[in-house]
């Protein structure tokens, strides 16, 4: 997962505590008799203490993905949740801590040298990195809390994906579950209570990713506030396309003309190919209908081989609309 890198990030004291613990430590069981060994001891306690902030926080800044390689899926969802511009500035804060640190550390080296007591110096040297650390606090206590939530993002993988859409009870899970043979997972998604559940299917050794989506492409757009049509439209940024699933025998309890309008608005609002199929042929209520591109019953499994060869060409037209051919790049 993208984000699993991210450790938890310890706070201002956390961190000030490791770093004198194992300065410290660094010191124990040496003798120190004699100015040098007291000026080598202190030099190198404090010179422990900064390389331990330093690693540390580098460490943070490090573990969180760079914003600009991340998947726009990615960058969309992070963007909503705890702000890209936001987990930017903590960031800098961090790494600024960090340059201070050393800063410290090498100013410091000298004081110690020429001190009378070397012990003064070292502990003004601690002081200090102690305050650097603390005034970024906050910057630490919000990228723990960033961390937390972008842990919890569902693992989307950048592969060829299906999006199935469509009202509740059209029968998307029963596709899912007949086309990818086993138990999918269901990853939680910001905004939803059910979450999405991702299955995988393999066609001509390709891998392929089917995705549900209860809750987010089941009802109509107008009911959504801004922040769920964000996390919605994060979905148009996969390498996907969109089969919208109906159930003109209505027996879903959602009318075909409810069904339409909600079609119209993926349509609308995604900039993803759309395949319209009709489930649950073989009910007696079941209609034909002229929008619908395949009939199918996930029951008898009749129409599926058709509607997933079609989704396989679909995935492939929209890979050579999207990526350019060699030499038109080598021309631009
Ligand atoms: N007759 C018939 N019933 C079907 C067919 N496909 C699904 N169903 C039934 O329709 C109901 C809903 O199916 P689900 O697959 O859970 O529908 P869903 O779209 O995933 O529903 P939500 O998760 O609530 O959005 C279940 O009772 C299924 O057994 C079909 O092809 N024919
Ligand atoms: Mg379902």
């Amino acid at each position: 997962m993208i984000f699993e890198k991210i450790h938890t990030v310890p706070t201002s004291d956390e961190l000030t505590n490791k770093a004198f613990k194992r300065a410290s430590r660094a010191m124990s069981g040496k003798t120190i008799d004699g100015r040098e060994s007291r000026l080598k001891a202190n030099e190198s306690m404090m010179l422990t203490a900064a390389n331990i902030f330093s690693d540390n926080l580098a460490n943070i800044v490090r573990r969180f993905p760079s914003f600009e390689h991340l998947p726009r899926f990615y960058y969309e969802l992070t963007d909503i949740l705890v702000g890209v511009e936001k987990l930017k500035m903590a960031l800098a804060s961090v790494d600024w801590a960090s340059g201070k640190i050393h800063e410290v550390s090498r100013v410091y080296v000298g004081k110690i040298r020429d001190a009378e007591s070397p012990e003064t110096p070292r502990k003004e040297a601690f002081g200090r990195m102690a305050s650097i650390i603390k005034s970024i606090n906050k910057d630490l206590l919000f990228l723990n809390e960033a961390r937390n939530i972008l842990r919890k993002l569902p693992e989307v993988l950048e592969e060829p994906t299906v999006v199935v859409a469509g009202y509740p009870n059209v029968g998307k899970s029963s596709f899912v579950t007949r086309i990818t043979g086993a138990t999918p997972e269901i990853a939680p998604y910001p905004f939803t209570t059910k979450g999405v559940t991702i299955g995988h299917f393999t066609r001509n050794m390709v891998r392929y990713q089917v995705m549900d989506t209860p809750g987010l492409l089941d009802r109509p757009m107008s009911e959504r506030n801004d922040i769920e049509l964000q996390a919605i439209t994060a979905i148009s940024y996969l390498d996907a396309v969109v089969m919208f699933l109906m159930d003109p025998s209505e027996s879903c309890g959602y009318e075909i003309k409810d069904q339409m309008r909600l079609l119209k608005e993926i349509r609308e609002n995604f900039n993803l190919p759309v395949l319209v199929v009709a489930n649950k042929a073989d009910r007696p209520e079941f209609q034909k209908l002229d929008e619908v591109q395949f009939n199918i019953s996930t029951i008898t499994g009749e129409g599926i081989e058709e509607v997933m060869e079609r989704l396989l060409e679909m995935i492939e037209e929209k890979r050579l609309i999207s990526t350019p051919e060699p030499d038109e790049e080598a021309e631009a």
